[in-house]
């Protein structure tokens, strides 16, 4: 058997990232109406069959993540996606979480939902193909976010969620992420990140998950989108980061960064940065909007431009695996 372990190892393998492709249909029928698309089960299908079906995409990716309706739909040939995704040497994932919801208690703040029901689900999950799931936990920075009760409440779903995923053979994306929005400066962004998953870690232990056996997806450290003075240098934002990360022991699997709205260019530049500081797991990419938005914008629609989209894909998936296999150059893996 296939232990959790193994497929940790196997998603964040030498050279390699994940794919999010796991929008909810909310927001993938927004993405596809902003891009002249009209937004049914049948078009959201269509788009993901196209990223799968991208040239050689297991050259730069080990792993895709869906959401439930993809998860159970089929290509137009009637493949089911994950065994599409399975046939091409890509590990399917599937999102678990129900999104982020005001949460009660705290104003402004989200909890992110979906614990109900969670065990049974992924047991079906599991039956169906996917390999390795994941839980979004979201968190804003103002004057006074995210609190304590946010940051608490957030770490012990995240925990509850990746110790249940583990005991259905399942490896837990475990993702924290502070939005990009505000005006902080990079160092309120550091001491917010690290607070969280200090709380994530003590929450982790609790239910004694095995950190081999999950894959961190965390933010970048960066300014906030509105911040008033120039943007950091890819360096500044690899140190911050890096010095934020050595908080995580030296048996977890790896961490796969999110995009979080930066422009493909700045988070590939960014990742290529990470890879000269010698860290005791890889640090590859989990990027959603940074590979598949100039994929969609391609495509938009159009069975004829297919081709076209899935070259967008690929040369962004390119960039980001080129900067992951800088480690390779850089410093000994
Ligand atoms: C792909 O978008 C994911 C799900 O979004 P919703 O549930 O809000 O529809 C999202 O969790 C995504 O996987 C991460 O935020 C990383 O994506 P980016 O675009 O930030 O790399």
């Amino acid at each position: 058997m296939t232990t959790t372990r193994q497929i940790a190892r196997q998603m964040t393998t030498f050279g390699k990232g994940i794919l999010a492709a796991d929008e909810s249909i909310g927001t993938m029928s927004s993405r596809l109406e902003g891009a002249g698309v009209n937004p049914t089960a049948q078009s959201r299908r269509d788009y993901r069959e196209l990223l799968v079906t991208a040239p050689d995409l297991a050259n730069g990716v080990s792993g895709i993540i869906l959401c439930d309706e993809t998860l159970n739909q089929a290509f137009a040939d009637g493949t089911p996606f994950p065994e599409a995704c399975r046939a091409r040497g890509i590990l399917p994932g599937i999102k678990v979480d129900t999104g982020a919801k005001p949460c009660p208690g705290l104003p402004g703040e989200t909890i992110t939902e979906g614990l109900d029901g969670l065990t049974d689900r992924l047991a079906g999950y599991a039956k169906i193909g996917a390999a390795f799931a994941k839980w979004r936990a979201v968190f804003t920075i103002t004057g006074d976010t995210p609190s304590r009760g946010a940051i608490v409440a957030n770490a012990s779903a995240l925990a509850r969620y990746a110790a249940a995923c583990q005991e259905a053979g399942l490896v837990p994306i475990v993702e924290p992420e502070v939005l990009m929005a505000g005006t902080h400066g990079i160092g309120q962004c550091a001491e917010v990140t690290a607070a969280i998953h200090q709380t994530v870690r003590e929450h982790l232990a609790l239910l004694n998950v095995d950190l081999a056996g999950i894959v961190l997806k965390p933010n970048m450290v960066t300014e906030g989108s509105e911040n008033p003075g120039p943007p950091s240098s890819p360096e500044e934002v690899a140190a911050a980061t890096v010095e934020v990360l050595r908080g995580w022991p030296g048996d977890l699997a790896g961490v796969a960064f999110l995009s979080g709205g930066q422009p493909p260019q700045r988070a590939t530049a960014n990742l290529a940065a990470m890879q000269s500081h010698d860290t005791p797991w890889p640090l590859t990419f989990s990027f959603g909007r940074a590979l598949v938005s100039p994929a969609l914008a391609a495509w938009h629609g159009d069975e004829e431009l297919v081709g076209d989209g899935q070259a967008a894909l690929s040369a962004h998936v390119a960039a980001s695996a080129a900067a992951v296999r800088l480690r390779g150059q850089l410093q000994s893996v």
